[in-house]
């Protein structure tokens, strides 16, 4: 009996929680999408990062299509925005903070992005290719625990 408990309760689990993505190879061809997106049509979505959450928590985006990812972080504590399998999923243009006084970097791909507490920004410039569902939490200390855990979803 104890056992058909658990088994209902690991099979309800397994319908309530996404299945998350796991990181594969990064997308080798990103600067080919990247060329190739219409960035004149590009939609600028803007993640809160606060104490302790992500607002939105779970992110809807649209698979080839361009992207302005701004990550702000409103909090009074540095906060992390790490999602390496979502990040290794998408066709990167660029990664950039703010002007006058920011800058930017080009890369095929990276982990984690740390923004600084009392207004940090940083805008991520990308084309999300592989469609799925993506975990995005916050690595310090025990920030996902307190509720900085949540989702990007490519349709
Ligand atoms: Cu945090």
């Amino acid at each position: 009996m104890r056992q058909s408990i658990l088994t209902m309760a690991l099979a309800a689990s397994a319908l309530i929680a996404p299945t998350l993505a796991v990181a594969e190879d990064y997308i080798t061809n990103g600067a080919d999408i990247v060329k190739a997106a219409k960035w004149d049509t590009m939609e600028t979505v803007t993640i809160e990062l606060l104490e302790h959450e992500f607002v939105p928590q779970n992110l809807k985006l649209k698979a080839n299509k361009p992207y302005r990812i701004v990550i702000k972080n409103n909090g009074e504590a540095d906060h992390y925005y790490t999602a390496p399998a979502f990040f290794k999923s998408v066709a990167w243009r660029k990664v950039m903070t703010p002007r006058p006084h920011g800058g930017e970097i080009k890369a095929p791909y990276f982990d984690a992005i740390e923004a600084f507490k009392k207004g940090g920004t940083i805008e991520l410039y990308l084309v999300p290719v592989k469609t799925g569902t993506y975990e995005v939490i916050c690595t310090i200390d025990d920030h996902k625990q307190k509720g900085m855990s949540g989702t990007i979803t490519v349709e």
